[in-house]
């Protein structure tokens, strides 16, 4: 019997439990700078080195570092002086600052907004909404408001969204040949309120997972008015396995959506449900085999 199904010792139970654990664990040494630090430094450095360097206590840092190492997120030698660490080459490419790939914004928002969100997911389960009025004292009434709720606040979900076009977004582009389309504009901001340009694509990405059914068909009407003929649509989301068991990336978005926005995550069955209701057709679904998967429709 593999260990994750042993009954007398539930590995997995304990697994899940600590989940958030090791996510504030990443969140932290982030925050604080480790990765940024190891990534300038000559050499490996030593956990009092570190402490003093980012201003934190010797006795945290050390258990810090050390978990960050129990975690594959930090690599440590022993010398005759002592432990010294250094990042991997996970760290170095996705979790420093400067690096192209860098996931820190991500993982910012992550800690900052979407950790203080997901306290009140039974909430969000008994009441079938986001959490804005729990967590952040904000009107949920208005997901724009509550989403862009300070200029700083609207900066950080910026930045902390786009990172992972880093990683995903060439798959997602490459999906379908676009070169057909020569006017093409990237859907946001207020799009309900807002007039929608005339242009031969649409790229709508992350933008009806936000949404109800209803919203969605509004928009998605919306813009087949103002779409040329011949143009079209190009959805890019993560999509749900038609049956629903799975991937559990996109369970986990799903019940993001729950506690922070007014949609869900759907599977290629929805989303060509929603276009057709709107007059799309030709309706092509490419799986790109990472987490977002790209939908296009035409007029
Ligand atoms: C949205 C996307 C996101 C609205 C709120 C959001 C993301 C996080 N919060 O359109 C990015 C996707 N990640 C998750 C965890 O859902």
């Amino acid at each position: 019997m593999s260990s994750t199904q042993d009954l007398d010792y539930p590995q997995i139970l304990f697994q899940y439990n600590n989940g958030f654990l090791v996510s504030k664990i990443m969140f932290t040494a982030c925050e604080l700078g480790v990765f940024d630090l190891l990534l300038e430094s000559e050499g490996p450095l030593s956990s009092d080195a570190i402490a003093e360097r980012l201003g934190t206590s010797a006795s945290g840092m050390e258990r810090l570092l050390d978990a960050c190492v129990g975690l594959k997120l930090l690599g440590v030698e022993m010398k005759s002086e002592g432990a010294f660490y250094r990042n991997t080459e996970l760290s170095n490419l996705y979790l420093t600052k400067s690096s192209p790939k860098s996931q820190y914004h991500n993982l910012m928002y992550y800690s900052k907004t979407i950790y203080l969100c997901w306290h009140y997911l039974t909430d969000a389960v008994r009441d079938g909404k986001n959490q804005y009025e729990r967590a952040f004292g904000v009107s949920s009434k208005d997901l724009f408001g509550a989403l862009y709720r300070s200029e700083e606040e609207m900066i950080k979900f910026m930045y902390g969204l786009n990172a992972i076009w880093s990683i995903c977004g060439r798959d997602v582009i490459a999906a379908f040949d676009l070169s057909a389309f020569t006017v093409i504009y990237d859907l946001g901001g207020d799009f309900f309120k807002d007039p929608i340009p005339e242009a031969d694509l649409y790229i709508l990405a992350r933008i009806l997972h936000d949404w109800a059914d209803d919203k969605c068909m509004q928009l998605l009407a919306k813009i087949h008015k103002a779409c040329k003929p011949g143009g079209g649509v190009l959805l890019v989301e993560t999509l749900l396995n038609e049956d629903k068991t799975g991937p559990i990336e996109t369970q986990l978005y799903s019940m993001n959506m729950l506690v922070q926005a007014e949609g869900k995550e759907r599977t290629p069955t929805e989303y060509s449900k929603l276009l057709t209701a709107a007059d799309f057709r030709e309706i092509q679904v490419k799986k790109t085999g990472k987490l977002y998967d790209a939908i296009l429709g035409r007029k």
